[in-house]
């Protein structure tokens, strides 16, 4: 789609609504004609702030800021003008709608820095670098794709595939293709070389990219029987009376999730209904949730009191989480404590007088950290780029079935399938499609 209207000049509020400075961006050959239009001025010197009227006919509409760059010098590598308005409000609209009227379509999302990969001002992997500085709320995904859009980009280890992929793909082409003709035959040792370092630089970057997305979505569920505290320390990690907390057992009927923040870090955390044989139907169902969370956590926190013993619903919750990531937590130790041999290494806690929350804070933000992400190891940003990562790898690896049978067809059809796909992986994309499928996902006016 973005193809079809390389020809035209485009336009949007690239400031979100409600800024009280609104940012239109107009890009394309008809950028300066338009402006002259509004502005009935001239000429556009190139990098130059002026302060323009704008004009609907007769009618001043309004007096704002026009800042414009010229062709190839610009974000577009296209003549650019950006006007600085009031509002990004209706007062912004009725401008976009009166550069419209004169001339420009409106831009769709992504098609300022889809033209800018166009003509070459930066690579598709910096746009969506770029792309996720813009829209990140994590401190971790801005610094890696600060990093990956403005500094060395670290997924020019993939780009290094690319000429020994390219020498395989035309031998193996040149072998289907004059099989009488061409003498050379394929090194296959040196093929399975080729596929072994491309499993392996593919697969750091995807497990790098695992690592961040747990990251900007780490879960934290407490779980334990009712009445053990949960509740208590659920507000207590979060900072304010959220959850009812009462000293009856099946309180919390449904489970209830907040953002933790500590030490920088920062994760969901929820609350869930105790463990155990349900006396109603409303209880049998929370205590389900329960259940899946404890699928679903990143990070289970086990909480149990531990001033009385543990009993068989207990011992079964430890049983279930064996294989999972757990914090063992013994609540209560304000009480005289009973001494469970299953809880001996326990974090101890006292919801009631706030004892233990430090350490057990400490412990959970050990958890968070180890899905810190190598700063030194690129990530995939867009999730089109993580699925392609993984059809690649599945590739390789049926590729590696077929080396020294006598299937060279086959063999061709999957070194020229990752050849390609590593290509578009690190930025040298192959179809129209693939350019659709990644600016469509971008932010409009960027
Ligand atoms: N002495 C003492 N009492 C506590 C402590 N933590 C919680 N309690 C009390 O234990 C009772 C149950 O607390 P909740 O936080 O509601 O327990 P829960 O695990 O959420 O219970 P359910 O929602 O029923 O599963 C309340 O009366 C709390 O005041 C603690 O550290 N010491
Ligand atoms: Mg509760």
């Amino acid at each position: 789609m973005y193809f079809d209207r390389i020809t035209s000049t485009i336009c949007a509020l690239a400031t979100a609504k409600g800024s009280s400075i609104g940012i239109i961006r107009v890009s394309g050959t008809k950028a300066f004609e338009i402006a002259s239009k509004l502005t009935r001025k001239d000429s556009f010197r190139h990098k130059t702030a002026g302060f323009v009227k704008i004009y609907d006919g007769e009618k001043v509409v309004e007096k704002c800021l026009i800042l414009t760059f010229h062709a190839p010098f610009s974000f577009t590598g296209e003549d650019v003008a950006e006007f600085h308005v009031h509002g990004a409000a209706e007062n912004a609209s009725e401008i976009v709608e009166l550069i419209i009227k004169n001339g420009a379509k409106p831009a769709l999302k992504g098609e300022f820095s889809f033209r800018a990969v166009l003509n070459s001002k930066m690579s598709v992997d910096e746009a969506i670098a770029l792309n996720t500085v813009i829209t990140s709320e994590n401190p971790f995904s801005t610094e890696l794709s600060r990093k990956a859009a403005f500094e060395k980009n670290p997924l020019e280890k993939l780009k290094n595939l690319i000429p020994d992929w390219e020498y395989f793909h035309t031998l193996a082409t040149a072998v289907v293709d004059f099989p009488d003709q061409v003498s050379t035959d394929i090194d296959f040792e040196k093929l399975k070389n080729l596929i072994n370092r491309s499993i392996l630089d593919i697969s750091r970057v995807s497990a790098n990219s695992m690592a961040l997305s747990r990251l900007l979505d780490y879960q934290i569920v407490i779980l334990g029987k009712p009445n053990v505290g949960k509740s208590s320390l659920f507000n207590i990690l979060i900072g304010r009376e959220r959850a009812i907390v009462a000293d009856i057992p099946g309180t919390t009927r449904d489970y209830i999730s907040e953002t933790l923040y500590a030490k920088g870090f920062q994760a969901t955390l929820t609350d869930s209904a105790g463990l155990r044989i349900a006396d109603s139907e409303v209880e049998a169902k929370g205590i389900e949730k329960s259940r899946n969370l404890l699928e679903k956590g990143d990070l289970l926190i086990l909480l149990f009191d531990g001033s009385v013993p543990l009993d068989d619903e207990d011992r079964e919750l430890l049983r279930e989480t064996r294989m999972k990531s757990i914090l063992i937590v013994k609540n209560k130790c304000d009480f005289p404590q009973f001494e469970n041999p299953e809880l001996k290494d326990a974090i101890e806690i006292s919801c009631k007088e706030g004892r233990g929350i430090d350490i057990l804070t400490d412990r959970i933000c050990e958890n968070i950290e180890r899905n810190i992400p190598d700063k030194n190891e690129a990530v995939f940003f867009s999730d089109w780029q993580k699925t392609k990562a993984e059809e690649i790898l599945e590739k390789l690896e049926e590729l590696k079935l077929y080396l020294n049978s006598e299937q060279i067809e086959i063999i061709l059809f999957f070194i020229s399938e990752i050849f390609n796909g590593i290509k578009d992986l690190s930025g040298d994309l192959t179809s129209h499609d693939v350019y659709d499928k990644i600016f469509g996902g971008f932010c409009l006016g960027k």
